[in-house]
């Protein structure tokens, strides 16, 4: 099992060392609104596990990359019609800004595409 970050904001939100609104908690992943929300549900699907993104969750421990879509659907069925958006933003290019995996569950609104 890897350690928690003790630099990593979101390690800290894990831990209630921050405090954040939390949305669920399952055994791999915790949920939490955005601080900024982009649509009228935007909620953060994180590991438990520190892992910088998508792609080395999914190496290091498929399970807990497998239950967080999961979960991600779960908040999206609660949420409303069935359409929602689950972005990744991976990488700095892709304006990742805190570097533990994060999924951002987007609905409630139409959208657009291509995302800027
Ligand atoms: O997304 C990082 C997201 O994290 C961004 O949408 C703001 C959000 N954020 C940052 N700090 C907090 C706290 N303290 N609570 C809730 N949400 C937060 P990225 O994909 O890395 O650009």
């Amino acid at each position: 099992m890897s350690q928690p970050d003790p630099d990593c904001l979101f390690c800290k939100i894990v831990a209630g060392d921050i405090p954040a609104e939390v949305v669920s908690e399952t055994e791999h992943t915790f949920a939490f609104k955005d601080i900024n929300p982009e649509a009228p549900t935007h909620v953060l699907v994180i590991p438990r596990r520190h892992e910088p993104d998508i792609g080395s969750l999914a190496a290091a421990d498929p399970d807990a990359a497998i239950a967080l879509l999961n979960e991600a659907k779960s908040i999206a069925d609660q949420a409303g019609n069935g359409s929602y958006r689950l972005v990744f933003n991976t990488g700095a290019d892709a304006n990742q800004t805190v570097f533990h995996c994060h999924g951002h569950v987007l609905a409630g609104r139409s959208m657009s595409w291509p995302p800027g």
